[in-house]
């Protein structure tokens, strides 16, 4: 797949010069972990502990079946599938075979899933029996259309071998002699999925090199060894357990990762228990919870040394409770899919740590904090992030029309967030210019479930705003201007049958007459937001 924007060539050579681009291939790290020590534990799924050397193999041996099948580097892959082990098999399968895979989320639902079916349309697709979509055949097939070239499907969990995913990455010892394809380092990788702000889920493509990059520099920053066990607790293809340091820095250095279903903290604190867990991936919601279990009497095992918290504003009165209450050491993260990630670093001090998202991977990452002018903000200023660097994006997928207005002529990325940048180039984030609500790190892009509320056929207005929520951070309203009354529940209903992932439903409605409206006619968010309205 060979339609993404590039890095223009001036940049490519830098990056090269500098060492950040290896052009090698994102399993690089795996591939020599398995070969240095193949019988090291890389993933605790369940009662199975699975080696480096199984690792490797089996993600090959389902490498050469799918090559084997007729599907070719190039290829994309729709892979929706839960926090287990084979997700990881999947996806360093779909590598090393050069079969470009947007992994969709766990949570993400007919509407998504159909979106990503009709931009990449896949060759390929791999899911759950386990999830609601894919009990039966229907919804494949109807994906089949979509695409409209899917010729192969395989499924977790699926009782016949012809198409059980398990089976088809079953070493059987050819893996190890039939040759896998040269991949190109500078080509895409696999898809990331944007947190949107359009009507349209956007795909983000990332190339082996870029995040190879970003991975290895995370891995350094957070000081991974073969000694560091990670829990993974959060949806494991999201961009900030993937890669920040995430599974796969975990694989650079040879540690080892352990899966849990979600970050609930009994389950977590026995499986931290059981593993000797060193090191876990939060947002604050979870953090809250956990914060709550051991106040009342939980104990966090003494083996976790390290939290690390992003996704979402971490409150300061809460930052400071986390060596207090759970007693680890925190790291702050503030990234995105599209590229730039920030760490608090590890020797800074607490105050640091407490008051801010940290600083940029690399020299390299230049940031702009600019005012609605386009000026420099000064140190301590609220301005526009903007960045461009050597494992941020240069565009959405075949999207011209979000690229002109997400990218300036210098190819700096608008993030969309609100940043204060201090001297020594620590970012604090406050808020958002992107119409997008931050549900406990979910995103939601209100563009996307207003233009759902208006085929209702009695909503004339629609209009998706945040509202302060203790547990989440954020939580979703919905304002409306109605034909005739509707009860929530019926829109609810409307919004499920659109095939919409839950936590994308209002978690609440607010029925207005008119809308407020800025001075050039558009709906006033901001007055919605401020707005006082009886709760439904
Ligand atoms: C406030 N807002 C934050 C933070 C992200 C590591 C960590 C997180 C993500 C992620 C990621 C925040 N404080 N600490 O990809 O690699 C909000 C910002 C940002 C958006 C990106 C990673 N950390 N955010 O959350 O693509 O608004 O990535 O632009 O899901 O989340 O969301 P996403």
């Amino acid at each position: 797949m060979t339609d993404f924007t590039p890095w223009p060539e001036d940049f490519a050579r830098r990056y090269r010069q500098k060492g950040y681009w290896l052009d090698a291939p994102l399993t690089r790290g795996l591939e020599m972990q398995a070969r240095a020590r193949p019988e090291a534990c890389a993933i605790h799924c369940g009662a199975r502990a699975i080696s480096y050397g199984a690792l490797d193999r089996m993600s090959t041996a389902l490498a050469r079946r799918l090559l084997a099948r007729g599907l070719r580097p190039g290829d994309p892959a729709l892979v929706q599938l839960p926090n287990r082990a084979e997700f990881f098999v999947t996806f360093l399968a779909l590598l090393k075979a050069g079969i470009t895979p947007v992994n969709a989320l766990f949570s993400h639902r007919a509407l998504e899933l159909r979106s990503y079916a009709e931009q990449l349309r896949p060759k390929l697709l791999i899911a759950a029996r386990s999830h609601p979509l894919f009990h039966d055949d229907h919804f494949a097939t109807e994906l089949r259309v979509r695409s409209g070239r899917l010729a192969l499907c395989l499924f977790l969990d699926d009782p016949d071998p012809v198409q059980d995913l398990a089976a088809w990455a079953a070493p059987d010892g050819a893996e190890e002699t039939l040759p896998l394809p040269r991949i190109d380092p500078g080509a895409v990788a696999f898809f990331q999925l944007s947190g949107g702000s359009t009507g349209t889920p956007k795909l983000i493509p990332r190339t082996h090199n870029d995040y190879d990059y970003s991975i290895r520099a995370s891995a350094e920053i957070c000081a991974l060894t073969p000694r560091t066990v990670f829990l993974c607790a959060l949806p494991a293809p999201h961009n900030y357990l993937l890669s920040s340091p995430g599974v796969l820095g975990v694989f650079h250095a040879g540690g080892t990762v352990v899966m849990a279903p979600n970050p609930e903290p009994e389950l977590c604190f026995e499986l931290i228990a059981r593993h000797r867990v060193t090191m876990v991936a939060l947002v604050p919601s979870a953090v809250g919870l956990w914060l709550e279990a051991v106040r009342g009497g939980l104990a966090v095992p003494e083996s976790l040394a390290l939290v690390q918290v992003g996704g979402a504003s971490f409150a300061e009165a809460l930052a400071r409770q986390v060596p207090e209450v759970l007693g680890c050491a925190l790291q702050q993260v503030f990234g995105m899919a599209e590229g730039l990630v920030n760490y608090t670093r590890l020797d800074d001090p607490p105050e640091r740590i407490f008051t801010t998202q940290g600083r940029p991977i690399s020299p390299d990452d230049e940031i702009r904090v600019r005012d609605g002018a386009g000026r420099d903000c000064a140190p301590g200023e609220t301005g526009h992030l903007w960045v461009r660097g050597p494992y941020t994006f240069r565009g959405y997928f075949r999207s011209p029309a979000q690229n002109a207005t997400a990218f300036d002529a210098e190819g700096f990325y608008h993030s969309g967030d609100l940043v204060q940048r201090d001297d020594e180039g620590y970012l604090r984030v406050v808020g958002r210019v992107k119409d997008q609500i931050n549900r406990g790190g979910e995103k939601i892009a209100a563009e996307e479930i207003e233009a759902l509320l208006l085929r209702h056929p009695e909503v004339v207005q629609a209009a998706l705003v945040s509202e302060p929520d203790p547990r989440l951070g954020e939580r979703s309203c919905a304002f409306l201007v109605l034909r005739q009354p509707v009860r929530p529940v019926a829109l609810r209903r409307h919004l499920i049958a659109a095939g919409v992932a839950d936590y994308k439903l209002p978690d609440r409605f607010a029925f207005i007459d008119a809308m407020p409206l800025t001075p050039v006619g558009k709906i006033d968010k901001q007055a919605l937001r401020a707005a006082v309205v009886p709760v439904s």
